[in-house]
């Protein structure tokens, strides 16, 4: 029957990511999926045994999605012969654990480096050269210009998705990224023979045209530079020739490597990225990764990458996840620094309305109430998160999310977003009477969930709300403030906040050392 013939379809629809309503969503069996992720530590998913303990490790800290990397010198030990164990047990202990997967291909290049290229593609610099220094020492770089590497890695790459289309019906692998923080450590531009002619040939007229249709909208770190009148790179570039010419060059690589992997099975593909620190020079971060400054580089040549993503290490968190959204990607954040991921995570998926969010190193958290009693903060966002359940995807794509960080090193004390007519003003908490900072790091989502309701899940801020002026003059106050859990379809409350925890029923005190569930109601007259 027709219903029959749905679900049918419906299974056999591929994961895919898409915009809607200004929130990122990731469509998995036809709904939207938020991934509650982690990054495994580098050296943590090589063995087949490790899953065992790894995985439900994580499924124990609510993570539903691991991000866990595949090396080519372990998929293809010898060449043309690929060896699929360790990838197939991780596989199968995930389901058992229901739990999601994202691959990062470690092929080519490894934070620019290329350690998990095979031995035997390492040993052979003349038919796999490597980029070289400017004194033309080779470097421990895989060249962007190697024909026959772009076709062993295309190769190995396929062969994955090809083994990924026939074993995985059930999609417990969810997305690929492609490599790993690519770029050229060292120098800014690889100084081979052969690079060196092309950077002083002209530049491609496809990508002048390309960038030249989007003149209005290019970043202002590349409208710096662009000149499309001249020929050569150091014409068009300017000072920014070096590191533009190696972003065209991994992103032609990096795309045919996506191409020929899409054409065996078309997950959703992205790229990350290490960042530049401020005042850094191309070649001290890695030179010619899909950052925000040349990003339209990649957009330009790099048809078969659906997004990028970038990895947060930076104090600066809310501003490198604006800048990638104004290029136009989904919010995803595949790394993140774990000591701040707690907070960060807050407003990834309420102010930004992220699909998903992975602190690096999950693995090396404590398992539940082993740190004095203690579960790891991320598992309570994460376990906060999952009580919310289908409402906050839902609320994301209506616009009835919010979030907000602050640190005792924020350049401002005070942060304020505005949801459902009021305006919530976040503050650190302070003791009383003392009024000294109780945490150094707090955050929230704010959930509107029914007409001046809000579900505010988060820690370590004392929240003041005014009516927001821009929707009328009335004054606001709180109704009341519950702490709650999840039951079942409803909710119980465990505690109510009054009086001296309400700061006499005028502001959110949130415990500063524990996620929680605040529901709040809140009036106007
Ligand atoms: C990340 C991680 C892992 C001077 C670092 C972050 C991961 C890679 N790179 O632990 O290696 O595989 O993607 C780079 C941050 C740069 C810090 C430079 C400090």
């Amino acid at each position: 029957s027709l219903a029959m013939l749905a679900t049918t379809a419906q299974a056999a629809e591929l994961p895919r990511v898409r915009l809607e309503g200004g929130a990122s969503q990731l469509i998995v069996d036809g709904k939207p999926f938020l991934i509650l992720g982690g990054e495994l530590g580098n050296s943590s998913a090589g063995a087949e045994a490790q899953a065992d303990t790894v995985l439900p490790h994580l499924a124990s800290l609510h993570v539903n999605t691991a991000l866990v990397p595949v090396a080519w010198d372990q998929l293809e030990p010898q060449e043309g012969s690929y060896d699929f164990r360790v990838l197939d047990h991780w596989v199968e202990v995930a389901r058992r654990q229901n739990m999601r997967l994202v691959l990062l291909w470690f092929g080519s290049w490894k934070n620019g480096f290329s350690e998990y290229a095979p031995g035997w593609v390492k040993a052979d610099g003349a038919r796999f050269p490597r980029a070289r220094a400017v004194d033309g020492t080779p470097l421990e770089i895989l060249s962007t210009f190697g024909e026959e590497t772009l076709k062993l890695d295309r190769r190995a790459f396929a062969a994955l998705m090809a083994h990924l289309r026939q074993t995985d019906k059930q999609q417990t692998v969810l997305m690929v990224q492609v490599e790993n923080e690519v770029g050229l450590v060292g120098d800014g531009r690889d100084r081979s023979a052969e690079a060196d002619r092309a950077f002083n040939s002209a530049v491609p007229a496809s990508l002048v045209q390309a960038l030249q249709s989007k003149r209005g909208e290019l970043t202002p770190e590349l409208a710096a530079h662009f000149n499309p009148q001249g020929r050569n790179w150091k014409e068009v570039f300017g000072d920014a020739a070096d590191e533009v010419f190696m972003t065209w060059r991994y992103a032609s690589y990096i795309d045919s490597v996506a191409q020929a992997g899409k054409e065996q099975y078309a997950l959703p593909m992205y790229l990350n990225v290490q960042l530049p620190a401020p005042l850094e020079r191309a070649g001290e971060y890695p030179s010619g990764g899909p950052h925000p400054y040349y990003q339209q580089v990649y957009r330009a040549v790099a048809s078969h990458i659906d997004f990028y993503a970038p990895d947060i290490y930076w104090p600066e968190f809310e501003y490198w996840v604006q800048r990638y959204q104004a290029l136009g990607n989904p919010v995803f954040i595949p790394e993140a620094r774990l000591q701040v991921a707690p907070y960060n995570a807050l407003y990834a998926y309420g102010q930004a309305r992220g699909f998903g969010f992975s602190p690096f190193d999950i693995d090396s958290l404590p398992a539940p109430g082993k740190d004095g009693g203690q579960d790891p903060l991320m598992m309570q966002v994460y376990g906060a998160l999952k009580q919310l359940g289908d409402m906050l995807p839902a609320a994301q794509a209506d616009n009835r999310t919010r979030g907000m960080v602050l640190h005792a090193k924020s350049p401002r004390a005070t942060q304020t977003v505005s949801l459902g007519g009021y305006l919530f003003s976040g503050t650190l908490a302070r003791s009383w009477p003392e009024k000294t900072l109780l945490t150094d790091d707090g955050a929230m989502l704010v959930l509107e969930s029914a007409p001046d309701e809000f579900f505010v899940v988060g820690s370590g801020l004392h929240v003041n709300v005014r009516r927001d002026p821009d929707t009328d003059a009335r004054v606001a106050g709180i109704s009341s403030i519950e702490e709650v859990t999840r039951s079942g379809a409803g909710w119980t409350v465990l505690q109510r906040l009054n009086g001296d925890q309400s700061n006499q029923g005028r502001q959110l005190m949130m415990d500063p050392r524990q996620i929680r569930i605040y529901r709040v109601r809140l009036h106007a007259f």
